[in-house]
């Protein structure tokens, strides 16, 4: 009896984080995260039952033309501060330097959330990431790629519109001659396997989590 009040509280409380992110409530969505973690709850848990579903319910109310970018911004936001709060968490893994990779956003796309989530399960796991940030162009993830010598690239977008930036900067890494060298990973909501295949990634990874297995298996390290 009182583990099923114990899992309908939980409930209650992933609930209460969920919603106080779709309407942007920064503190409150604070508050919730940080009496999860002192709560017990699993990192994992807070961002699939509270975070994730929170910014599914906004892109649908975008989609639908009920809310705007300014809400959005705001729940991205609300979703930033609540990530701080976990990141301490990720950070606690092996600190070995595993592997170099250079993560970013593609050209065009100002999606970050989903890509800074890769990049610190990434370090959390012992990966030495170098984070180029958004709106990075192929000749950007070229000109880092030479400089930092990665063992992955790591590509996220969020739009159908930037997909083809991914098939740019693989080519402009072909042609630099770096692709051979270095393995390259793609991800983000729209993202395929099969459109993987099909511009010569050598990764696809759905989530964060799978991105980190995805990243292990391909240095032999799983
Ligand atoms: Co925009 N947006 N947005 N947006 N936004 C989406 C993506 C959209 C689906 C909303 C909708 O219409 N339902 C839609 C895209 C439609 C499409 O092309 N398919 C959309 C649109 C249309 C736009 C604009 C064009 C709107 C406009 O201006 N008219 C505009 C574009 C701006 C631009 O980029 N040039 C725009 C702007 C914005 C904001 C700036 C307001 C804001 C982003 C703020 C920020 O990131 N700092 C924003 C937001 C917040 C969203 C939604 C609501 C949430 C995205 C998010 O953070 N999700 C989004 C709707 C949705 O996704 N449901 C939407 C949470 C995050 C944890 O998930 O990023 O998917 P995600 O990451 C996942 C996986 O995808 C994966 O791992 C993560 C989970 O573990 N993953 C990888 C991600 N990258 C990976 C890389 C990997 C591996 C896995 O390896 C390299």
């Amino acid at each position: 009896m009182s583990e099923i009040l114990a899992n309908e509280s939980a409930r209650a409380a992933f609930t209460a984080l969920s919603e106080a992110v779709a309407n942007g409530n920064i503190p409150g969505a604070v508050a919730e995260t940080r009496r999860l973690v002192d709560g017990g709850a699993a990192v994992s848990g807070i961002l699939d039952l509270g975070l994730v579903p929170a910014m599914d319910k906004v892109g649908a109310k975008f989609a639908a033309g009920e809310i705007f970018i300014p809400q959005m911004l705001l729940s991205a936001k609300t979703m930033q501060e609540c990530m701080k709060v976990l990141e301490p968490l990720f950070k606690k893994g092996d600190k070995t330097t595993k592997g170099k990779v250079l993560i970013g956003t593609v050209q065009g796309d100002l999606h970050d959330i989903g890509k800074n989530l890769v990049a610190v399960m990434l370090e959390g796991a012992g990966f030495t990431v170098t984070d180029l940030g958004v709106d990075v162009s192929p000749e950007k993830f070229v000109q880092k790629a030479s400089e930092v010598e990665p063992d992955i690239i790591a590509m996220s977008a969020l739009l159908s519109t930037t997909m083809p930036a991914m098939s740019k900067t693989i080519k402009a890494l072909q042609d630099a001659g770096l692709k051979d060298k270095i393995k390259v990973m793609i991800g983000g909501a729209p993202v395929t396997e099969k459109f993987a295949g099909e511009i010569n990634a050598d990764l696809f990874a759905p989530d964060a989590g799978a991105a980190v297995i995805k990243v292990k298996e391909a240095l032999n390290l799983a």
